[in-house]
């Protein structure tokens, strides 16, 4: 008889999903590539730096400029050529020191650092010989070659450095035109000078905005890389699989059969742009746990001001999560990600016979419930504090007890310690749809209710669930009527995804009884792979599934910048 468990929230799987890892096509990776990304995997969080002249003008690289981008997408752009290709000459980031940039990277738990060495505005921070646009011109006031002090200072802090390189020019005279073959011979040499002339690189982030290997001459350059830098670690994103994935301005959908590492800005934009809106440490983590628990990594974006400094209350957020770091990277270094399958309920990590889940919402009634491990637990206890966790175990699953107050937010880690190593690959989720503890969370509801979608259509899934793709929109909507007042108790969905291009907006969900008040019941990040969310109120202190209504809205509000809003599968509970 399955004892009656309050979970916190079940593991959110579609049936046809189980508990094999969320997998395409990937490519198997040869002995010489698992054993060269090892660090990588054990490093888990790294430093993204957008910086270049543009910095001057606060606006976006790259994309700010107004001209064309032959062979990639038009339009847009706020600054005019003449003005943007010539901030350069004004550049003069006197207050750079890369030692403080490397010891800021430290000092946030921070294991490898990625620059920009050329961005698809084609001006080059280092001395290359391809042209003179570049940060060793004559014409520049600087004059230093920002990726040699970069990298030594990288070398010097014990930590790891990567080459952001974009195989787009927008500048380059010969790309996508009859001389394509000088294009892709100027891309080539100007990697060949990254590889030869600034020591051991680690990674190579090329960043080919989606054209082909043939488009960019990739196997010749690869095998030149390779031959040069024999341990660097390639991405995906010069046509060929290679090393890792890199989901972009979201949390990577669950995968530990290939790595993969989510690029996310602190702010809003890649690069320096005055009072942008900056994350919170809250949302960093939840961005961070949700990332290595999902078994990828996560590369965090800072845009340097024009001066060289790292804006100081970007510096703060970055301490801020090394201090957490410092705390609780434990289950974070060194581990993999899973058992479990992950989702806005947290997920876990492990490493030998320890599992550390990792809460990032309060479980309901206190008890989170984790599907059956075949191996048996020995104990349970708080990462933080000496505690023990009361937990119990049957071929069912596991029920963790924090009791009413157990967690802490933003994110609680319990530190689970089994008889026998834990077996990589695994992916645990719950048989059966998500929140399957019937008992509490009622029966899947949506099959009964009008969906609609603000613009777009919704598909039926041959289980019932709801599939919604909305066109562009300044507030694409999905509205469920159950016809009557219900007790709502969850909701969930595999993939949110939103289209608009580095838009950083929430999602929300409310209810309402009569369709014209709506109380909002969750404002949040999302893209995060495994969407559960239970639909509750707090009752003498702790929560209870259930709030009476009769509709339930889902929207993302782009603005006037517009957006699709994009979910799979979509379950409402109800009673
Ligand atoms: O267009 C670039 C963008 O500016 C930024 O550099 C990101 C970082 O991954 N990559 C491209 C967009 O996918």
């Amino acid at each position: 008889m399955r004892p009656l468990l309050l979970a916190l929230a079940a593991l959110s799987i579609a049936p046809a999903m189980t508990s094999a890892p969320a997998t395409g096509p990937v490519p198997t990776a040869s002995p010489e590539a698992i054993k060269r990304i090892r660090w990588w995997e054990d490093a888990k969080f790294g430093l993204f730096i957008h910086w270049g002249p543009v910095s001057l003008a606060g606006t976006e690289i790259g994309w700010s400029r107004k001209a064309e981008r032959r062979g990639y997408w038009q339009g847009g752009g706020s600054v005019p050529p003449d003005r943007y290709d010539n901030l350069y000459k004004k550049f003069n980031p006197v207050a750079f020191d890369p030692a403080e940039w490397t010891a800021i990277a430290k000092d946030a738990g921070m294991k490898y650092v990625v620059l920009t060495t050329r961005h698809h505005d084609g001006f080059s921070l280092w001395d290359t010989q391809a042209n003179d646009y570049k940060i060793t011109s004559s014409e520049s006031p600087y004059r230093k070659d920002i990726v040699k002090m970069l990298a030594d200072a990288t070398r010097a802090a014990g930590l790891r450095f990567g080459a952001y390189y974009s195989q787009p020019d927008w500048l380059n005279p010969d790309a996508f035109t009859e001389r394509h073959a000088n294009y892709q011979a100027y891309i080539f040499n100007q990697v060949r000078e990254l590889m030869s002339n600034y020591g051991r690189v680690d990674i190579l982030w090329f960043d080919g905005l989606g054209k082909s290997a043939n488009d960019y001459g990739a196997v010749p350059m690869h095998k030149m890389v390779r031959e040069l830098q024999p341990q660097i670690l390639i991405n995906n994103r010069n046509g060929l699989p290679e090393d890792f994935d890199t989901p972009e301005q979201r949390v990577g959908t669950m995968q530990i059969n290939r790595p993969w590492e989510s690029c996310i800005t602190i702010c809003r934009q890649w690069a320096w742009m005055p009072n942008d809106v900056m994350k919170p440490l809250d949302e960093c983590l939840r961005i961070l746990v949700s990332t290595v628990t999902g078994g990828g990594n996560l590369l965090l974006n800072v845009g340097p001001m024009p001066d060289g400094r790292i804006e100081p209350r970007q510096v703060e957020r970055l301490r801020e999560i090394g201090a957490w770091l410092r705390a609780n990277g434990e289950a974070i270094y060194g581990t993999r990600g899973g058992p479990f399958r992950n989702g806005t309920w947290g997920g876990s990590t492990y490493r030998d016979n320890t599992i550390y889940v990792q809460l990032l919402q309060a479980p309901v009634g206190g008890k989170v419930r984790l599907p059956a491990l075949s191996h048996r637990l020995v104990s349970a206890r708080f990462l933080n504090a000496d505690r023990d966790v009361a937990f119990a175990q049957n071929d069912d699953g596991i029920t963790l007890d924090l009791g009413a107050n157990g967690f802490a937010g933003p994110v609680t880690i319990l530190k689970l310690t089994a008889e026998e190593s834990i077996t990589p690959g695994q992916a645990l989720g719950l048989k059966g749809g998500a929140f399957d503890d019937v008992s509490l969370y009622g029966t899947p509801r949506q099959a009964d209710a009008i969906a609609t979608a603000s613009t777009g259509e919704v598909v039926k899934e041959t289980d019932g669930r709801l599939t919604v793709k909305t066109k562009n929109e300044s507030k694409p909507s999905l509205t469920l009527d159950l016809g009557a007042q219900r007790e709502l108790t969850a909701f969930s969905a595999v993939g949110i995804e939103h289209n608009a291009f580095n838009s950083n907006v929430d999602l929300h969900l409310a209810i309402s009884s009569d369709g014209e008040k709506w109380e909002e019941i969750y404002r949040g990040s999302y893209g995060l792979p495994q969407w559960e969310l239970p639909i509750t109120q707090h009752v003498a202190g702790i929560q209870h599934p259930g709030r009476p209504a009769r509709f339930l809205r889902v929207w993302i509000d782009y603005g006037p910048g517009g957006g699709s809003l994009k979910i799979g599968r979509v379950s409402l509970f109800a009673k």
